[in-house]
């Protein structure tokens, strides 16, 4: 592919509910650009985009897949994401490879859960959105509803571009609500009517521009190209296209709209940030310094690793050095290929605005950034529904984990651990389902075959008031002995604090130092004077406490939010080593935590269920039942409702089973990690009570 300027590259996400046709849409665009020739079918298993075996399988996307093509002379990169919330993470990431996010509404089923979802979720990526309401061949399309179900939830920025002639099986054609035909016949909404609000919206974002319209002058040609684009940036237009990606009606208008009306990637303003966190403005310039972002990783069989990058300044080629937020030195590029769903091809270079993969680059992690500049972060959805499992064959252990680790890094929304108590390993996914394909993938990739356990969910055990003690650990068994005492005082931690405040000598007039792990909200703090434990021991004591954090003390769960002050101990000058220092700082945590009114937290998780309004009476009594919250619902079109609440995590580990037999099939649901609260005591104790945690007082 030619190389272009940057105001002929589009990059472009579809993203939606499940099943609203964004794979057939994209796999069109191709053979309407002339880019394949065969008539690609995600029914078949032909599918250019679904192309992963466990796509062909199941007929639905699981992973982004990135796309190119040519269209009216400019470059698009489109990316097909999967539609089913239990793969979120995928669409997330694909966000920061672009500019655009077209949502894509499946004009039967109108508005889900997802669709929410993604639209938000595009909003806070920064990106310029436009609505594409697709299927428009279906029965049962009621075409002016939806639009009015759409500028009720998403607001008045979203207006239509085209409406659509012909209903249902005869929608045959769009007609464009900005240059408006003399002849509109057939038209389902009358374009007229939508003309001057367009232009409204359009115009909003010039002020000049505005006040001659009222006065009477209406804006050039000229004047509207340019606003048009800029207002699709600022969000106060909100484009609405409609389509058959099936049948192909509409799709030529829907690229010719993205095309002349849609975002290059000089349109969006980002910006990054200095290693001392000083802000500065991207400008995409190819000889500008590097700025650019892995958001995707696929450990492909054949090439193995494969980031997916895109450059927003700077230029890159293979062999050079770069400087990466998620490796220690700087890297040589590797071999740069332009992606075209399951297959690669090689280029030389890649400059702003470019999506291109690289092989083999084992530190490059989705989300880091590459260049002397950082991103802002991408916040992926906490994984929340977790797994022990172990390989069907003994003997697979390390293999196990070896593709877990791959998993890991394709999936931020996947983690790996280690269960204090069992030593189990332990998958926490989004989901149930998002857990069985991993396990197909498993199968198919790496030849495992594994067997999970009951759902494991991630408690966690926290202190409710401050205690204090001390600890010994005195060994005499001829020879060296061990010698080490440490005393602490211990505090609850409250998630928010301002460590930089806190740890000041005005709380602590001992301090000396302190260690704060974010994760887990620890704080580790120094305040020995005198020398009584020497500075070399402290590492180990800290080690203690960590290694007792994680394997738990009511009940094997990771400990969190908690401080804890070493402010006085003693020392031997033959028998201290580390590994008494070790000892004595995992007891007299393990002892205090117990003084300290300990307690089981866990998480709640919020819930939007989209329902039939004749099943809301039932969601609000169901939610309850569960010790949900019910914080309000709202209507989604088309006869559904959808009802927002939290709920604790335990108690909607298989809700996906009961939404579909209470609403038939017809309820879907999105889950999102909240936060953690101290569970009800009654359950608590149940909890205690299953886990024997052994006593090892190494005495
Ligand atoms: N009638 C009609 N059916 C369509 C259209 N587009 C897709 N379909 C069908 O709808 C089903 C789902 O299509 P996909 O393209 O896989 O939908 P998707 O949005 O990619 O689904 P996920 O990957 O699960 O998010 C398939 O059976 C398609 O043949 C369309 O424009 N009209
Ligand atoms: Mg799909």
């Amino acid at each position: 592919m030619a190389k272009g300027k940057i105001q002929d590259i589009r990059n472009l996400v579809l993203c939606g509910h499940g099943s609203s046709g964004k794979t057939t849409l994209v796999d069109n665009m191709l053979l309407k650009t002339g880019t394949i020739n065969a008539h690609p079918s995600v029914d078949d298993g032909s599918s250019i985009c679904d192309f992963d075996p466990e796509e062909k399988h199941h007929k639905y996307s699981i992973e982004a897949s990135v796309v190119h093509f040519d269209h009216g002379g400019l470059r698009f990169h489109v990316i097909d994401t999967p539609g089913y919330p239990d793969f979120i993470g995928q669409t997330i990431g694909a966000m920061y490879g672009v500019d655009m996010a077209a949502i894509v509404v499946n004009a039967q089923a109108g508005i889900e859960v997802n669709t929410r979802r993604v639209f938000d979720e595009a909003g806070k990526a920064g990106l310029g959105r436009m609505v594409v309401v697709n299927k428009m061949d279906s029965d049962n399309v009621d075409f002016p509803a939806l639009v009015d179900a759409i500028t009720d939830l998403w607001g008045k920025s979203c207006v239509l571009l085209n409406v659509p002639v012909g209903h249902g099986p005869a929608f045959r054609g769009v007609i464009s609500t900005l240059h408006v035909p003399a002849d509109t016949s057939g038209a389902v909404i009358d374009p007229n009517e939508v003309h001057d609000r367009l232009l409204e919206s359009i115009i909003e974002v010039d002020e000049g521009v505005m006040e001659r319209y009222f006065e009477g002058t209406p804006p050039t040609d000229e004047e509207l190209s340019r606003l048009i684009v800029r207002a699709v940036a600022e969000g106060t237009l909100i484009p609405i296209a409609c389509c058959s990606g099936k049948t192909g009606v509409g799709l030529n208008e829907l690229l010719d709209a993205v095309a002349l009306r849609g975002l290059c990637p000089a349109d969006l303003r980002r910006t990054a940030s200095t290693a001392e966190g000083e802000e500065t403005e991207v400008l995409p310039d190819p000889a500008g310094p590097l700025v650019a972002r892995v958001f995707k990783t696929r450990i492909d069989p054949f090439v193995q690793k494969l980031s997916f990058i895109r450059v927003f300044s700077g230029t890159i080629k293979r062999d050079d050095s770069v400087i990466a937020t998620s490796a220690r030195k700087p890297l040589k590029m590797g071999p740069l290929l332009r992606v075209q769903a399951a297959e690669t091809a090689g280029v030389d270079e890649a400059g702003p605005g470019d999506i291109v993969a690289v092989a083999k680059m084992e530190e490059l992690q989705t989300g880091a950034s590459l260049g002397p500049y950082r991103l802002p972060a991408i916040s992926f959805p906490t994984p929340m529904v977790g797994l022990a499992v172990t390989p069907k064959s003994r003997g697979d252990e390390t293999k196990l984990s070896g593709a877990l680790n791959k998993v890991v890094e394709e999936d931020r929304t996947f983690r790996l651990d280690r269960d204090g108590q069992t030593k189990e390993l332990v998958v926490t996914g989004m989901s149930e389902l998002h857990l069985t394909v991993i396990r197909e993938r498993l199968l198919r990739r790496d030849k495992l075959e594994v067997d999970t356990k009951e759902p494991k969910i991630p408690y966690r055990e926290t202190i409710q008031v401050k205690a204090e003690g001390s600890y010994r650990h005195k060994k005499q068994s001829g020879g060296r002995g061990q010698f080490g005492e440490v005393h602490i005082r211990m505090f609850p931690l409250p998630r928010g604090t301002d460590i930089d405040t806190f740890a000041t000598k005005e709380h602590f007039p001992q301090l000396k130092s302190f260690r704060y792990d974010e994760a887990n909200n620890f704080l580790f703090v120094d305040a020995i004077v005198g020398g009584v434990i020497p500075g070399n021991f402290l590492p180990a004591i800290e080690k203690g406490f960590r290694d007792r954090m994680t394997r738990g003390v009511i009940a094997g769960y990771q400990v969190q939010n908690v401080g804890v002050e070493v402010h006085f101990g003693k020392h031997h000058p033959v028998d201290s080593s580390e590994a008494a220092f070790k000892t004595a700082a995992s007891m007299v945590f393990r002892n205090v935590f117990q003084d300290a009114k300990p307690a089981l937290l866990e998480p709640v998780v919020r819930l939007d269920i989209t329902i039939p309004e004749a099943n809301v009476g039932d969601t609000y009594s169901d939610m309850s039942s569960r010790g949900g919250r019910v914080l309000g619902s709202d209507s989604a079109g088309g006869g559904l409702q959808t009802v927002r609440c939290e709920v604790p995590l335990r108690c909607v580990t298989t809700y996906a089973r009961t939404l579909q037999s209470m609403t038939g099939g017809q309820g879907s649901y999105t889950m999102e990690f909240s936060h953690y609260d101290v569970m009800p005591p009654n359950v608590q104790q149940e909890i205690i009570a299953k886990t024997k945690l052994q006593e090892e007082e190494e005495d």
